[in-house]
């Protein structure tokens, strides 16, 4: 009988869990090593945007049923929920999870059940989990359950996906993952489908690689479709409309924590076979400095050019700047003495000073657009084009109308389309 979980890190996936648990019945103690954390959730505040959050737990404090701790407590069953990043040279570092596990050990009791959610390489529970939660002298599938069982949401829908989405339980042996499954179907709506541990890790980093790879495909396309002289976006448009394909989208490069980082795990494992996985990243990561050249093209023959950077998140609508692929671009633009400003109308803390729109624009020879913010397809560039000295715009996400900016007087280029306007900017344009 499960009454008391303890959920290890209190971050954007074990906080809401925490909460979903404790507002349905259990006793949840939530730990996190930052003490700024635990002051606010035991307040019953929240240090994460997401929408529905807040209420949660809100009301999971005042219930009682949800608190943070620093340390760890003796439990039924213990959810660890830590970040698992990736170092410079794409490894990943384990250390809060073997921290998670050396936490657990001391306090483990039999009939226990320990289930890890961050996402691991193949083989992290069975190898490197396992062993440390083993030194409580204890043997897992024997003594405790342990599974391994990842999130699959997407921020700013996390709540509902929770809920509503599938989850696969992946098992040390049968009898573990059928506790963790029974543990979830407390508020999970979707399927849950059960396999072994390892299969559960590899499901979770194959759902975000198939994501790198694709994109990393669309990105060759728009590297191709400049050469042709055709548009990527139209062809991926039109592929599309095939009932079995689904090629994603081209961008200035990959940003975020997961989709970025989670097929190193794979190829750190299998450098020597997992090739394709690491030529998409390799393909991703060579985009900013696409972009770069791309630019330095447009820009060719004028003197001491500047461009205004709009958007600096790794992508649309959110505040989140950490990882982003704007940042490689910038670096490119100082080392080819292109001056810039920055603009985004979310992003508040960035390592570069961050313009209003109109300081950015003012005097700039050309926009250079790297985030789909919705609030971009609403610029009017009859008015922009006034603060600008030269009426240039390099769209990387292809979210402007391109004809009305056409109208008031600007040259447009997209990453992706290549060939249809080469413009000697202090002569007549050249169609080639
Ligand atoms: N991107 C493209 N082309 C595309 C799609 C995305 O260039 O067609 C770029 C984006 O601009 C961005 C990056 O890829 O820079 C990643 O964007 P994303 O929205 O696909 O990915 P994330 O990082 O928001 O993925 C999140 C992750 N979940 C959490 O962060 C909790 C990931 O584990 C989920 O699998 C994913 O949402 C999801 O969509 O489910």
């Amino acid at each position: 009988m499960v009454n008391k979980i303890c959920i290890l890190g209190l971050g954007y996936i074990g906080l809401p869990t925490a909460s979903i648990f404790a507002t349905n019945g259990f006793d949840v103690v939530g730990v996190d090593t930052n003490p700024q954390v635990i002051e606010t959730v035991n307040r019953g505040g929240i240090h994460i945007q997401e929408p529905g959050l807040q209420t949660l737990v809100q009301a999971a404090v005042k219930s009682g049923r949800l608190r943070a701790a620093l340390e760890v407590e003796s439990a039924d069953v213990f959810i660890i929920a830590v970040p698992t990043p990736v170092t410079k040279d794409k490894r990943a570092d384990l250390t809060f999870v073997r921290n998670a596990g050396h936490m657990i050990a001391p306090v483990l009791q039999r009939g226990n059940l320990v289930v890890l959610e961050s996402t691991s390489p193949p083989g992290t529970c069975e190898r490197i989990l396992k062993p440390v939660l083993e030194e409580s002298g204890q043997q897992a599938g024997k003594d405790f359950g342990l599974a391994y069982c990842p999130e699959r949401v997407i921020p700013g829908r996390t709540m509902r996906e929770l809920i509503q989405n599938d989850r696969v339980v992946g098992g040390i042996d049968r009898l573990s993952a059928e506790a963790a499954s029974k543990l979830y179907k407390v508020f999970v709506e979707g399927k849950i489908q059960l396999t072994d541990c390892t299969t559960a890790e590899m499901v979770k980093l194959m759902e975000n690689t198939y994501r790198d790879v694709n994109i990393a495909l669309s990105n060759e396309l728009a590297m191709l479709c400049e050469e042709m002289g055709i548009s990527a976006w139209e062809v991926v448009e039109l592929a599309n409309l095939h009932p079995r394909v689904n090629i994603h989208l081209p961008g200035p490069g990959v940003g975020g924590h997961c989709i970025a980082v989670d097929p190193w795990f794979i190829v750190e494992r299998f450098p020597s076979l997992a090739n394709m996985i690491n030529l998409g990243r390799t393909i991703n990561d060579s985009m900013p400095l696409h972009v770069v050249k791309r630019l330095q093209t447009i820009l060719d023959g004028i003197s001491s050019p500047r461009v205004a950077v709009l958007g600096v998140s790794f992508k649309g609508n959110i505040d989140d700047a950490r990882s982003t692929p704007a940042l490689p671009v910038i670096w490119g633009l100082e080392q080819a003495g292109i001056g810039f400003t920055i603009y985004d109308p979310h992003v508040r803390d960035f390592e570069y000073e961050l313009s209003t729109l109109q300081e950015a624009l003012t005097g700039a020879d050309c926009i250079l657009l790297l985030t789909d913010h919705d609030e971009f397809k609403f610029l009017y560039p009859q008015e922009l084009g006034k603060l600008m000295r030269r009426q240039i715009v390099f769209d990387t996400r292809n979210i402007l109308g391109h004809e009305l900016w056409r109208q008031c007087g600007f040259t447009v280029f997209r990453l992706g389309v290549g060939g249809l306007e080469k413009v000697n900017i202090n002569q007549e344009k050249v169609i080639s």
